[in-house]
């Protein structure tokens, strides 16, 4: 199962963090501007300085694409670093894609064989019978919106159907429903830690992916307090541009870690 792969190297390495490689480069160091891969080598120095501290990286392909054939190509370098240098840590592929069935079959040849990451984040809009090419791969990860970080979040996933918020559809149709792979996990923003509580109570011990700490003011205490699992596991604590654009991104990534495990012991 997909889910091993995560959890054992929480195990190894103590730690739930995330690193994100949100690696925009209008914020990159300028001594990497010069050098022919600029995006790569300074992926390559985050992930030199965090790694120990990590059991993910999460990569937001807006960053990539945003520089087109240049940053495409920098992404796969990132990943074929990885896969050689760290093999057993997560990856994962922030897209938010979903399409119907046949256009999905698209982007799992991209994102799961030909990037090769271990998981990427899906929207739910379109169903679970569109979502199925992802969904059928058992030895991928397929990480569903339910409740996201952003302010506005709520203007969807807070309409009530049944007496029912849209995002508790979502976390009970996905553990319940769609997760006969065991390869689904739910985004939940660690800026709504009570209805994160809500969504843990509901889904047993699914893995949540939680954005929003550092840059946008999440709290990792109620993050651990609402999230964790039965087992004191099942979160992806993510941290991007609080981790790679601060002074010292090694210390950052340490102060975090460290944060994570004082709440769950
Ligand atoms: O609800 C979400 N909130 C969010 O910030 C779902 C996400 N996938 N993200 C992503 O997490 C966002 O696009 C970015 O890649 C990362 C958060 O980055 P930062 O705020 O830690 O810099």
């Amino acid at each position: 199962m997909i889910i091993d792969k995560y959890n054992k190297r929480v195990k190894k390495v103590d730690s739930l963090l995330c690193v994100g490689l949100d690696s925009d480069f209008k914020r990159i160091p300028k001594r990497f501007l010069n050098m022919k891969f600029p995006q790569f080598e300074f992926n390559k120095w985050i992930i030199k300085e965090t790694h120990e501290y990590v059991s993910a990286y999460k990569s937001n392909s807006a960053f990539y694409e945003a520089r087109g054939d240049k940053g495409i190509r920098e992404l796969k370098m990132t990943i074929d670093y990885l896969i050689d240098k760290y093999p057993d840590i997560f990856m994962i592929l922030d897209a938010k894609r979903a399409d119907i069935g046949n256009t999905n079959n698209g982007y799992v040849d991209f994102i799961f064989d030909w990037l090769n990451f271990d998981a990427v984040t899906l929207h739910p809009y379109l169903g679970v019978e569109a979502l199925q090419p992802f969904l059928d791969r058992a030895d991928k990860g397929c990480i569903i919106l339910c409740r996201t970080s952003n302010l506005g979040a709520g203007e969807f996933q807070n309409l009530e159907i049944g007496n029912k918020p849209l995002w508790q559809i979502v976390a009970e149709k996905v553990s319940g429903d769609w997760n006969k792979n065991e390869n689904c996990m739910l985004v939940v923003g660690a800026t709504y830690p009570k209805e994160m509580q809500k969504i843990r109570s509901l889904v047993g011990n699914m893995i949540i992916l939680v954005p929003g700490i550092g840059a946008q003011g999440g709290s990792v205490k109620e993050v651990m307090n609402a999230g964790l699992d039965s087992d004191g596991l099942g979160l992806i604590i993510n941290s991007s541009r609080g981790i790679i654009f601060s002074d010292n991104p090694r210390e950052e990534a340490k102060k975090l870690c460290e944060e994570i495990r004082k709440y769950k012991n």
